[in-house]
């Protein structure tokens, strides 16, 4: 994809930890381009609706137990699978605003130890984001909106240990725009 091509949708992905508030900023961002005459669809990852998709929210509700190496396969590949209509999309002039990408694949395994570069091979050849939005907040605070539930990543320390990572990656200056945004008021 031609980033200067001027009739080509742009990719803006949203990421940070669970509750950090992503999905209103979404929905937010897409009616405001909306309003400006932009085709704008919201996108989210997982994208449970494929059969990928099925076994990652299986695997994320404790119904089945699976290899740390293999779930970070799953949801790869759940972003390989969506692929192609995201090219198809992008091409045809649409926006594509995405809850979560490769930067919550590679955040959540290397918080469960898996190795940097080994987790974000499979993310090589993706289409890279115009723009990743970052929403900063401390899994504190997150955790104050309305409490993490019952799901397997939904633990204060485990969120503690993924807001570390999201920050290596951050810095890391992994092909990624970056725009940060505070939201720990
Ligand atoms: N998650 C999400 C990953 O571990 N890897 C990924 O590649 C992606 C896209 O799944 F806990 C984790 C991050 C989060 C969960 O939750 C997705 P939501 O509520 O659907 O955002």
């Amino acid at each position: 994809l031609s980033a200067n091509n001027e009739s080509r949708g742009a990719l803006v992905v949203f990421e940070g930890l669970d509750r950090s508030g992503k999905t209103s900023q979404c929905g937010r961002l897409v009616s405001y381009l909306e309003g400006l005459g932009h085709s704008v669809e919201l996108w989210r990852f997982p994208d449970r609706t494929t059969s990928v998709g099925q076994m990652i929210s299986a695997y994320r509700t404790n119904k089945s137990q699976l290899d740390d190496h293999t779930i970070h396969f799953l949801f790869s590949a759940n972003r390989w699978e969506k692929r192609s209509m995201m090219e198809t999309k992008l091409k045809a002039g649409t926006t594509l605003r995405v809850d979560r990408y490769s930067y919550s694949g590679v955040a959540f395994s290397t918080a469960k130890g898996l190795d940097f570069e080994w987790c974000k091979a499979p993310e090589i050849g993706l289409i890279a984001p115009d723009l990743v939005v970052y929403l900063d907040i401390t899994p504190e605070k997150a955790a104050e909106r309305g409490g993490y539930g019952g799901e397997r990543y939904e633990q204060l320390e485990f969120q503690r240990k993924v807001a570390q990572h999201y920050k290596l990656l951050k810095d890391s200056s992994w092909k990624m725009k970056v725009f940060c945004v505070d939201c720990r008021l």
